[in-house]
């Protein structure tokens, strides 16, 4: 491991062959239809620039970001790959984004006005977004669609693809999923015959295109699976194709002492030690992004599981141990040891929330390591 730079004992190991394997099974999973890699948010806290680099060698064709930074970021490493703003851009960027030859998503028709006045001479690509029941972005009905469209003739607007986004594809109940999908089709039938032939039609997030291959038409935006993540619990369970987790998270004993009953532990001294305890400090905390709600999470230290105890500080926490340890022993807080395992679903478990939050709030103080650069 290259730690050049880094001088400091925490640190997150991103496999890039697990972002290989991930995209390689969707391929065959979707039957070779394009997989649009999702890089947003610093690829979910993994790394935009490497993350990326993997999944195109894996045979991704296109990277998906949210906001126009990250798609200017991208295209100063990847000069020839198709690169897609999902969210919202202001049409004051339009002329930038065509230069870069970054696609932008539009639904609105003040936009396309905005955005004629303000391109030059180049082409703007754009994928329209369809609001089939997210209720975040896009047009809601055919005769929206009808205005965007006119509004794009006669100018160098492009519109080079249409896509919708599932607000419950990853569910148990998949009612709602069927009402969305239903609801595309209806608004792409009428709509189609005024695009162009060549459009390119994109619905699916990693839940639908893991549960429904058949039903993705061109290709679909893969996020939190291609980091080796199941969207839900229910899919989970269901495993429609093998992941492998690619972020592991570690740190070291950097201290190790005896204490004797009732001696406290940390901010506010409200962990008082039951009997005589070895306690351990690494040095991680909230302003790593691992929060103070984790307190009594467990982590590892050779194959064993041990509490943090009392508060989590900004820079540090305590965990209570069975023995001495050696100083500079790893602790493996998301990850495997040869015969424990933390996943990063466990700690979203503890937190009371998702998988995708995990990665994306451990901050850019902890280095990220690749394994497996090519
Ligand atoms: N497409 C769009 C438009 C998205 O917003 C996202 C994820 C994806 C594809 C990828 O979804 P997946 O990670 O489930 O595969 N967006 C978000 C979000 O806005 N909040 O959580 C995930």
């Amino acid at each position: 491991m290259d730690k050049a730079g880094y001088h400091r004992d925490t640190w997150i190991d991103i496999d890039l062959d697990a972002i290989r394997h991930n995209v390689r099974e969707m391929k065959k999973h979707l039957l070779d239809k394009e997989v649009f890699a999702v890089v947003k948010a610093d690829a979910y806290g993994h790394g935009e620039v490497e993350v990326a680099q993997a999944a195109l060698e894996a045979g991704a064709t296109t990277l998906a970001v949210a906001i126009l930074d990250e798609a200017l970021r991208l295209r100063k490493h990847f000069k020839e790959i198709p690169i897609i703003v999902m969210g919202w851009t202001s049409p004051d960027y339009v002329q930038l984004a065509a230069e870069n030859g970054i696609t932008l998503t539009a639904f609105q028709t003040e936009w396309i006005e905005q955005a004629k006045g303000q391109l030059e001479d180049q082409d703007l690509s754009i994928h329209l977004k369809v609001d089939t029941g997210m209720g975040r972005i896009g047009i809601r009905s055919v005769e929206e669609a009808y205005d965007v469209i006119r509004a794009c003739n006669d100018s160098n607007i492009r519109i080079t693809g249409v896509f919708t986004h599932f607000a419950t594809a990853d569910e148990e109940d998949l009612k709602y999923f069927h009402q969305q999908l239903g609801a595309f089709r209806q608004w792409l039938k009428q709509v189609k015959p005024y695009l162009p032939d060549s459009i390119t039609i994109h619905i699916g997030n990693s839940a639908a295109s893991m549960r429904f291959p058949n039903d993705m038409y061109d290709g679909v935006r893969f996020g939190i699976s291609m980091y080796g993540l199941y969207p839900s619990k229910p899919i989970k369970a269901e495993k429609p194709i093998n992941l492998k987790p690619a972020f592991a998270l570690y740190s070291k004993l950097i201290h190790v002492k005896w204490i004797h009953k009732g001696d406290a532990i940390s901010y506010g001294a409200t962990y008082r030690a039951p009997e005589d305890e070895w306690i351990g400090t690494i040095p991680i905390g909230y302003g790593d992004g691992w929060i103070r709600k984790l307190q009594n999470f467990e982590i590892q230290i050779e194959n064993q599981l041990f509490p943090i105890v009392g508060r989590i500080c900004m820079d540090q926490c305590m965990i209570k141990l069975d023995q001495r340890y050696e100083l500079g022993t790893t602790v493996t807080l998301i990850g495997s040891q040869e015969s424990s395992l933390v996943t990063m679903d466990d700690v979203a478990d503890h937190l009371e929330t998702i998988n995708y939050e995990i990665p994306c709030m451990l901050g850019e103080r902890i280095p990220r390591f690749y394994k497996n650069k090519h």
